[in-house]
């Protein structure tokens, strides 16, 4: 990668990590991945990223506003969005900056390996039904979401705010949910009430909701901005939206604690775990246990859902020795986890093959 060149107070490419760098891990979570193992995340165990503080909220005055371009601006308290119309689904959510840990040179941010990756149970309100209540005006051509939390990024002071375009918003799946796995968002996931929209990687599940605005111009804000696949400052890029295609592996055996390495019982081992994609299926999924040189099919269960992953299992014979374990996932349109991880500017997108060391004993 000696031909990329950044800045050196955004990125780094050192082994280490910086404190705002463990800072962030810390008040974060990645999901241990034993959690793979589950077809549903617990809540304590699914992923967490917020980039600013986790807001207060107080229902007793907490509304949802949803104007700008409509025919009739509505206001909604939660007693109101719970007798709504209500669906309940499994959804994975992975966030966009998963893999970054492994960018050489690496943004400063978040310092994910591979933990950003969640499936839970949501539910929530369509949000179709609430914008055909407020009716679009004809000049719409996004749907802007405001959460409650504020910060600094990027020089910008703002609240969290992310916008879709009408044809994404107005989907049937993408829902207003105020509930995770059964019980009311806890506040650390966007209590009272989060965007979720099923596919796309996680930046686009506003939390804190209290703001829906119809507007006439595509919106440019510093969460647009920055999730892109670019190489460097001045590359506009491309907009990431959907999950890319990926699976990974629950952890076989037991681990050298505090290394990365983990010691298998020679013999009959079941590797598993899980893959998804957002965009279209998962149609295959192939284990090596040769860093790559070969690849095995692996069998696919059924899809915990229509946005969820679904669990693949394969038969290992260990044999004794030291050996990297990989796995890779193939989408219905052909699409195959690249093996060497794509550099991107804000280390976004990156669904590279996954790598475990194992030694069999
Ligand atoms: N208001 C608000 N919404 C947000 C964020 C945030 O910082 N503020 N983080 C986003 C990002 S980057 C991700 S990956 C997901 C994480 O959702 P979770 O913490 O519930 O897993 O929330 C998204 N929604
Ligand atoms: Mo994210």
């Amino acid at each position: 990668m000696a031909d990329i060149q950044v800045s050196e107070d955004t990125h780094t490419s050192d082994d280490k990590f910086y404190l705002s760098e463990v800072q962030l891990a810390f008040r974060n979570r990645g999901m241990p991945a034993e959690g793979l193992r589950l077809p549903i995340t617990p809540t304590g165990m699914h992923y967490l990223l917020n980039h600013f503080d986790i807001p207060e909220v107080d229902t007793s005055t907490w509304q949802l506003t949803i104007d700008g371009h409509v025919k009739k601006p509505i206001r909604l308290d939660l007693e109101e969005i719970n007798q709504r119309p209500s669906v309940t689904m499994p959804v994975t959510m992975e966030c966009a900056g998963n893999g970054r840990a492994f960018m050489k040179p690496r943004r400063i941010n978040q310092p994910w390996m591979r933990e950003a990756v969640s499936t839970a149970e949501w539910t929530g309100t369509p949000l179709k039904g609430i914008l055909e209540e407020a009716g679009l005006a004809d000049e719409a051509v996004e749907v802007l979401f405001t959460g409650r939390d504020r910060g600094v990024q990027g020089d910008e002071y703002q609240y969290y705010q992310r916008s879709l375009r009408i044809e994404n918003a107005m989907r049937d799946e993408v829902i207003l949910a105020y509930e995770m796995n059964g019980a009311p968002l806890e506040p650390q996931h966007g209590y009272p009430l989060r965007l979720v929209v099923p596919g796309w990687y996680g930046m686009t599940n506003v939390k804190w909701l209290d703001r829906i605005q119809v507007i006439k111009e595509p919106f440019k804000g510093y969460q647009m901005l920055f999730y892109v696949e670019s190489r460097g400052e001045d590359d506009a890029g491309t907009t990431i939206e959907t999950m890319k295609v990926r699976a990974l592996m629950a952890p076989p055996g037991i681990q050298v604690f505090p290394s990365l390495e983990r010691i298998v019982e020679a013999g009959h081992v079941t590797l598993r775990g899980r893959a998804w994609t957002g965009r279209n299926q998962v149609s295959r999924v192939e284990v090596s246990i040769d860093d790559g040189a070969s690849w095995h099919d692996a069998v696919l269960d059924d899809p915990v859902g229509q946005f969820a992953w679904r669990g693949w299992h394969y038969e290992w014979i260990a044999k004794v020795g030291h050996h990297v374990l990989c796995v890779r996932a193939t989408d219905s349109e052909d699409n195959v986890q690249p093996t060497d991880q794509v550099w991107t500017y804000y280390g976004v997108a990156n669904n590279g093959v996954a790598r475990m060391e194992v030694t069999v004993e």
